[in-house]
């Protein structure tokens, strides 16, 4: 099969011809249909996180199950499957818990698949996985814990973003800050990820939604996802200009979806007493962040995330549901679709801010 290899952090990847070993105890093949291209594919070609390499990236996929390997119950040939990037255990404390995003076996993965191994080869060299999916190829063997059953009928190129981007951003939204409807939101980044925050804030009923990025498509993007209002962070500071929008006080809710530091401090500052600031990028490996304690003495909350706090079994049928009942956009997140043999443009687009998200077609 075809895959999108990276071997060496800076480098483009390369389109090589793999050999796919057959699904072991537990595990699926999945034939993949699309796969979304999100800036965190790209923190690890860039190298602001570690990975073992080389790995094929890629982790906003959807597709058809081909093949169930033994004890397999879950699903069968021919269900159509959105992909977790969490495979869940189903029996650590989290995912008893009901917070699967969690799951600790995602904590041991280092590229490999639960067991310890990997069903990748170049010839006779081991290729990694990357969070247990690694959709920047034809086909898959995944974890049964990975996947997540939808309707045959819901269009599996629009349901990759479910993946990922959709489920991450509108569960920060609502499952993460629980925003309460008449809220003042403000949400720094508006990418592929942040434009499904927008969504899910006004999803929760949001009365103002002030979105903030360097970039005016983005901001327009904003306004087509729900934003009440824009700050180009370039033309004016966002925390003073968050602070004039919302009468002197700042928002109930701020939401940082970049990965800086200083978009952090930005978020917390742009809160207002018993306000909640809610990390949703990851900040470069090492980095720290500073607090100035005052702020979280005003009763404030600082909250991290990880998959839009969701329960992604319970979580991602809904998110369906909710695009068939015409609630989420979906169709207005593909800018762009490209061929295989085109991602290293696509990650190009989506350093030069160009698209909202882009998707990987497989024929
Ligand atoms: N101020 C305002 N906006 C800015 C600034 C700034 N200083 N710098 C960049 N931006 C804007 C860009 O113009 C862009 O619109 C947006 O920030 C970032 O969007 P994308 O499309 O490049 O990125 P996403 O949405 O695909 O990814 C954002 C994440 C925060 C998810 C990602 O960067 C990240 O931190 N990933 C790690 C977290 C993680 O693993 N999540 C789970 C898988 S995604
Ligand atoms: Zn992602």
């Amino acid at each position: 099969m075809k895959a999108a290899v990276l071997y060496e952090v800076g480098q483009p990847l390369t389109i090589e011809d793999l050999t796919l070993l057959p699904a072991k105890e537990g595990e699926v093949r999945v034939r993949y249909v699309a796969s979304g291209v999100c800036h965190s594919d790209l923190h690890y070609i860039k190298g602001d996180r570690p990975y073992p390499k080389p790995v094929v990236l890629g982790h906003e996929g959807a597709g058809i199950v081909e093949e169930v390997g033994p004890g397999v119950s879950y699903a069968k040939p021919g269900d159509h499957v959105i992909l977790s990037f969490v495979p869940a255990c189903g029996r650590c404390t989290y995912c008893v818990e009901g917070r699967p995003n969690m799951c600790s076996v995602r904590y041991s993965l280092n590229g490999n698949l639960p067991d310890g191994s990997t069903r990748l080869r170049k010839g006779t060299q081991e290729i990694k996985h990357f969070a247990c999916m690694s959709s920047f190829a034809e086909y898959g063997v995944v974890p049964e814990g990975s996947l997540v059953k939808v309707p045959d009928h819901i269009p599996l190129d629009k349901a990759a973003l479910v993946g990922c981007c959709v489920t991450t951003g509108v569960g920060a939204a609502l499952w993460t800050a629980k925003v309460e409807p008449g809220s003042s939101v403000v949400v720094i980044g508006c990418g592929g990820v942040g434009l499904n925050v927008i969504q899910g804030a006004a999803l929760a009923g949001a009365e103002q939604i002030i979105a903030v990025d360097v970039r005016p498509n983005k901001l327009d993007y904003a306004k087509q996802f729900g934003a009440t209002m824009t700050i180009n962070a370039r033309d004016a500071d966002p925390v003073e200009a968050v602070r004039e929008l919302t009468g002197g006080e700042g928002a109930d809710y701020a939401f940082e979806v970049i990965g800086l530091t200083q978009t952090a401090q930005q978020a917390l500052l742009c809160t207002r007493r018993g306000g909640k600031a809610v990390i949703v990028g990851v900040i470069r490996h090492g980095e720290q962040l500073t607090i100035d304690p005052d702020f979280l003495h005003q009763d404030r909350v600082l909250m991290g995330c990880t998959y839009g706090s969701a329960n992604m079994r319970a979580a991602m049928p809904k998110l369906v549901d909710l695009y068939l009942a015409k609630k989420l956009k979906l169709d207005e997140l593909v800018s762009r679709t490209y061929r295989l043999d085109e991602i290293n443009t696509a990650f190009d687009a989506l350093e030069q801010g160009e698209v909202a998200r882009s998707i990987i077609r497989y024929n």
